[in-house]
C-alpha cells in the first residue's frame, strides 16, 4: 500500500516557504485532457489564487464551466536557496489537476480537497524564472468524489417532464455538470500553492499518538526521514506552550512521557497544545499536538474519559466571490461565531477543509468530525452504485490522504467516510462496501479514532451498515422534506425512529436536521421558510432528543446559508443556515445560543 506523507508547509530557521498566491493568468478550456506538454499562450484573463474561478467573472461561461481550466504564472526561486531541496505543494485543486513546468508535464492529482506535492529540486534552478501552468478539471461523474450524475439522473430534476421537455433537453442541453450533491460545484485552485524548502536530508513525516496514564501524558511517536543522514540522528523534544522542554527522546520511533501533562479540552475548557520539535541532521520541523483521548463505550462518546455531547453543525467552505477558496478571515469569524453560539463542534461536510481551519480548531478547542468528499453515492432504486460506479480505489485514496494529513490534530475526534450514500436499495452491497472501508479507515489511523459515515433518511430497517458504525450518525428532515410543516407528525415519526435506534445499543447523533428560512421573513403563525418556523422546528425536535440517554449530539444543517446549483428547490442557494451567507444571525441562532449555553460539554447524557 502506498503511504502518504502530508506535513503542512511551515517556515522555521531551516525551512523556507514561498507563497504563490496572487493574481494568475487564466483561460477556460474544454473537455479535452491536456497531454504531455502545455504552454499557456496569449488571450489570458486575470484570476485570483487561491479562490474558485466561477464567481470572479460575471459571465455564465465561468459560473457553469464544464471541463478543464488553465492557470499560469511565472515563478523565480531566489538564488540564495541554491542547494536546498525544493517542493511544490498544492493544498487543493478541484477536482483533478495536471501541473506543467516550462511546458513539460510534472505531476497529476485526482481529488479536489486534499493536498499533493512534487519535488522540483531538479526542475527549478534558483535564480532563474520558470513558467508554471496548472490545469484543473471540474467535471463530476460516477468515477469522482463527490459524485456527479450522468445522463438523465439529475439531482433536482423534474418528476414529470413530458415529451416536449425531454425532446428540448436533447436538442438544447450541452454537456454539463449535474452534481449529485447540494452545494455549488466551485472549482479551480481553491487553496494555497507554495514552494517550500528542506535540506537534502529531511523529515518526511511525523506521527504523534497521545495517551493518558494517570497524570502523565504519553506520546507514541514515529518519524519518517529521507536523505543520507543516519536515522539515529532523529531527536524529538516536547515543548510546552511557553516553549519549555518537558520531555525528549532520540531515535525515529518510541515513546515520550510528559509528567503532570495538561490535557486538550474542548472550549470552554482549555485546549492546551504542546509542540513536538523534531530535528534530523540539518532539518527541523515543529508539529503542535494535544494530549487527549477519544473512545466509544456503550452508548457514550468519551473525550479524556468523560461522556461528550456534540453541539454544532455541518458547515461548508463557501463565500461570495471566492466560492470555496481559502478565506482565513472568514474561518476566524466562524470560529468566533461558534464560540458566540456556545457550540463545541462541526462536521467538515462534505469534504476535508483547508488545513488552516483544523489548526484554528486545535487552538480554539473546537471538536471536528472529519469527512471525505464521498457524497452522492446513490442513483435511485434501479442502479447499484457499488457495482456500477468506479469509485472504490479513489475512495480508499482519499481516506489515506485525509488521515495522513489530519492524523495529528487533537480537534479531529472521528472520521466520517462519507455522506448519505444509498444503504436502502442495495443493502448487502452497501454493507460490503462501507464495512470494508470502515476496517480500512481504522487500520489507517495510528490513533484509531472512531469511524462512521452519515446515514441518509431512508428505510433504516433495511439498512444493514449504519448500525455497525462506531457512532450512528443520521441526517433527518421530518417536518421539512416529509411531513412538511407538520411538527406534531414530525415529532411522532422522529420518536418512532429513535425507538429503533435505542435498541441498537450505540451512541446516536443527528448530523443534519433543519429547515430553510429566508432571513427577514417573519410570521405570527409559523410556516415554512419563515425564521419562526425554523426556530420552532428545532425547538420541538430538541425536546425529543433531550429525552433519550443514548442520543449524544445535535448538529444542525447548516451553520450558514450557502450556494447550490440553481433549481426549483433552491431560491438563491440553500437557506438552512443559522446565519445568512454574510453571517447575520437568524432567530434560530439566538435560540441555539441560549440552549447550548445551558448544555455542558460533558456528562449531559
Ligand atoms: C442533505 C445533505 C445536504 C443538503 C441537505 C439539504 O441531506 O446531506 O448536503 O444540503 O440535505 O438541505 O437538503
Amino acid at each position: 500500500m502506498e503511504e502518504e506523507k502530508m506535513l503542512y508547509p511551515r517556515e522555521n530557521r531551516v525551512r523556507g516557504v514561498i507563497d504563490l498566491g496572487g493574481v494568475w493568468n487564466f483561460k477556460l478550456g474544454d473537455e479535452k485532457e491536456p497531454g504531455d506538454s502545455l504552454v499557456m499562450g496569449e488571450d489570458t484573463e486575470l484570476m485570483a489564487v487561491p479562490a474558485s474561478y466561477n464567481d470572479q467573472k460575471d459571465d455564465p461561461k465561468y459560473r457553469n464551466h464544464y471541463g478543464w481550466a488553465y492557470y499560469e504564472r511565472k515563478i523565480t526561486v531566489p538564488s540564495y536557496l541554491k542547494g536546498q531541496r525544493l517542493v511544490l505543494r498544492f493544498d487543493a485543486v478541484t477536482h483533478a489537476a495536471k501541473v506543467y513546468l516550462n511546458g513539460r508535464f510534472l505531476t497529476a492529482h485526482k481529488g479536489g480537497f486534499l493536498p499533493f506535492e512534487v519535488d522540483v529540486t531538479d526542475q527549478l534552478v534558483p535564480g532563474e524564472t520558470a513558467e508554471l501552468v496548472v490545469a484543473a478539471d471540474n467535471r463530476v461523474n460516477h468515477s469522482t468524489l463527490p459524485v456527479g450524475n450522468e445522463g438523465s439522473t439529475a439531482f433536482f430534476g423534474s418528476d414529470n417532464p413530458g415529451v416536449p421537455s425531454v425532446e428540448a433537453a436533447k436538442v438544447w442541453r450541452k454537456p454539463q455538470n449535474l452534481p449529485n450533491f447540494d452545494f455549488f460545484n466551485y472549482a479551480g485552485i481553491n487553496r494555497p500553492v507554495r514552494i517550500y524548502t528542506t535540506p537534502a536530508a529531511y523529515i518526511e513525516d511525523i506521527t504523534l499518538v497521545p495517551d493518558i496514564d494517570g497524570d502523565t501524558g504519553v506520546v507514541n511517536y514515529e518519524i519518517k526521514t529521507a536523505g543520507s543522514v543516519c536515522e539515529d540522528e532523529v531527536r524529538i523534544r516536547i515543548l510546552d506552550a511557553d516553549g519549555n522542554e518537558v520531555a525528549a527522546a532520540d531515535g525515529a520511533g518510541g515513546t515520550v512521557r510528559i509528567p503532570d501533562a495538561r490535557l486538550w479540552w474542548p472550549w470552554p475548557g482549555e485546549p492546551y497544545l504542546y509542540t513536538a520539535s523534531v530535528t534530523y541532521g540539518e532539518d527541523l520541523y515543529e508539529e503542535t499536538f494535544g494530549i487527549r483521548t477519544v473512545a466509544v463505550e456503550g452508548t457514550q462518546f468519551l473525550i479524556n474519559g468523560k461522556p461528550f455531547y456534540f453541539k454544532g453543525f455541518g458547515k461548508h467552505e463557501d463565500a461570495a466571490f471566492r466560492g470555496r477558496g481559502l478565506d482565513v478571515c472568514l474561518d476566524v469569524k466562524d470560529i468566533n461565531l461558534i464560540h458566540w453560539l456556545n457550540a463545541n463542534s462541526f462536521r467538515t461536510s462534505h469534504y476535508p477543509y483547508a488545513e488552516e481551519m483544523y489548526q484554528l480548531c486545535d487552538r480554539e478547542g473546537i471538536v471536528v468530525i472529519d469527512e471525505t468528499p464521498a457524497v452522492g453515492i446513490g442513483a435511485g432504486d434501479k442502479i447499484d452504485p457499488y457495482k456500477t460506479f468506479h469509485i472504490r480505489e479513489h475512495h480508499e485514496q482519499v481516506l489515506r490522504e485525509m488521515i495522513a494529513r489530519d492524523k495529528n490534530h487533537p480537534c479531529v475526534v472521528m472520521w466520517s467516510m462519507g455522506n448519505e450514500p444509498d444503504t436502502e436499495h442495495f443493502p448487502e452491497s452497501a454493507y460490503d462496501y462501507w464495512h470494508s472501508l470502515y476496517e480500512l479507515t481504522h487500520s489507517l489511523d495510528p490513533a484509531d479514532r472512531p469511524v462512521t459515515f452519515v446515514c441518509c433518511q431512508n428505510n433504516y430497517e433495511r439498512d444493514l451498515v449504519t448500525r455497525t458504525m462506531d457512532v450512528v450518525c443520521v441526517n433527518r428532515y421530518y417536518g421539512w422534506y416529509n411531513l412538511s410543516g407538520d411538527l406534531d407528525a414530525a415529532c411522532y415519526a422522529l420518536n418512532m425512529e429513535l425507538d429503533f435506534w435505542e435498541k441498537q445499543n450505540k451512541p446516536v447523533m443527528i448530523t443534519e436536521y433543519g429547515a430553510d428560512a429566508v432571513a427577514g421573513i417573519h410570521e405570527s403563525v409559523p410556516e415554512m421558510f419563515s425564521e419562526e418556523f425554523q426556530m420552532e422546528y428545532y425547538r420541538r425536535q430538541n425536546v425529543e432528543f433531550d429525552k433519550r440517554s443514548f442520543f449524544i449530539g445535535e448538529q444542525v444543517w447548516n451553520f450558514a446559508d450557502f450556494a447550490t446549483i440553481q433549481g426549483c428547490m433552491r431560491a438563491d442557494g440553500n437557506k438552512k443556515g443559522l446565519f445568512t451567507r454574510d453571517r447575520r444571525p437568524k432567530m434560530a441562532a439566538h435560540y441555539f445560543k441560549e440552549r447550548w449555553g445551558q448544555i455542558p460539554n460533558f456528562e449531559y447524557k
